[in-house]
């Protein structure tokens, strides 16, 4: 399948810079506007103020980027009726010549695809709290066994049942490696008290366990980064608003895709815009780390 890649991207490609990979349903569905399209500049410039060049990917009219231009930026911050693609909805959305934001388990596949083996998000898709009544499991997690690229990470999403979703990383294969830390970053929080076996403390030290396992040709790993401690929020706090908001949307029966969404907009309301604060600057601090990540890569 082609891939169409941006000017920039291109000139890295070239000269062999490093690349960063970025997701964009952050853009598309993750923040409101126009919080979404600081929260991409933000990103790219981290990446690049790191040495290395971002590569957000995205599907636009059923072609498949990597890199964005302004336009194409602009357009997924604020256009109608944009898809959240995930990996088994790119044959479709290409099909059907539709426009999307991808989810980590595309932007995985994409930048595999693309030779990028670093990619820079929130937080991971994972098991849903209440697994046992509703089945609902993100496609991340195999994809990220799938795809050997690196995915930094402030964790997993906070609205997740955490220990299962580490459980069913373990099944699938994929190592996750705290970043100066121990245990399991909380996304919003620094930590969860989930304990992890692994750990860097910097970039060099991640950039030999990334090569190790290309080596290895082994998949994806992930590498979990605490969130930046200004804009955290205490995980009492966040498990309360949480609460109320998971039962807000069993009451208005919202599930599936559009839980997400739904879940990280009540989080916003109920904490006043704190969240959406720890948000953007937890993107902008992983986007920072994997850009010295690639740039170690590289060497
Ligand atoms: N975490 C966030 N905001 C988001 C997402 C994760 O804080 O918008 C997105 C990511 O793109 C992730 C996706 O890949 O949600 C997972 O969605 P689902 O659980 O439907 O697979
Ligand atoms: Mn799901």
């Amino acid at each position: 399948m082609k891939l169409v890649f941006s000017a920039e991207v291109q000139r890295a490609k070239k000269s062999k810079r490093p690349l960063v990979a970025l997701e964009t349903s952050v853009l598309a569905q993750g923040l409101p506007y126009p919080r979404n399209l600081e929260a991409a500049r933000r990103c790219e410039a981290a990446v690049r103020d790191a040495g290395a060049t971002p590569a957000a990917m995205a599907v636009i009219d059923g072609v498949l980027h990597v890199g964005l231009d302004e336009a194409q930026t602009q357009r997924l911050a604020t256009g109608k009726g944009l898809l959240k693609l995930g990996s088994r909805d790119l044959a479709i959305a290409v099909a059907q010549r539709r426009t999307g934001g991808t989810t980590v388990s595309a932007t995985c596949e994409l930048a595999a695809r693309a030779g990028i083996r670093v990619f820079a998000t929130g937080g991971l898709g994972g098991v849903h709290r209440g697994v046992a009544e509703e089945l609902d499991i993100s496609q991340d997690l195999p994809a990220i066994a799938r795809w050997p690229v690196a995915v930094v990470c402030a964790g997993a999403k906070s609205v997740l049942d955490l220990p299962k979703t580490l459980e069913l990383l373990e099944t699938l294969g994929v190592p996750v490696i705290g970043v100066g830390t121990n245990e399991l970053p909380g996304f919003y929080s620094r930590s969860t008290g989930l304990p992890l076996e692994h750990r860097v403390d910097d970039a060099a030290q991640a950039a030999k366990v990334l090569r190790a396992r290309a080596e290895l040709e082994q998949g994806g790993l992930v590498f979990a980064v605490p969130p930046p401690e200004k804009t955290a929020l205490p995980r009492a706090e966040i498990e309360r608003h949480l609460k109320a908001a998971l039962a807000l949307g069993k009451k208005q029966g919202i599930s599936g895709k559009a839980a997400t969404p739904f879940l990280l907009g009540e989080m916003v309301r109920r904490s006043k815009g704190r969240t959406l604060l720890a948000n953007l600057a937890l993107l902008e601090n992983n986007a920072a780390f994997a850009g010295r990540l690639a740039v170690a890569a590289a060497r």
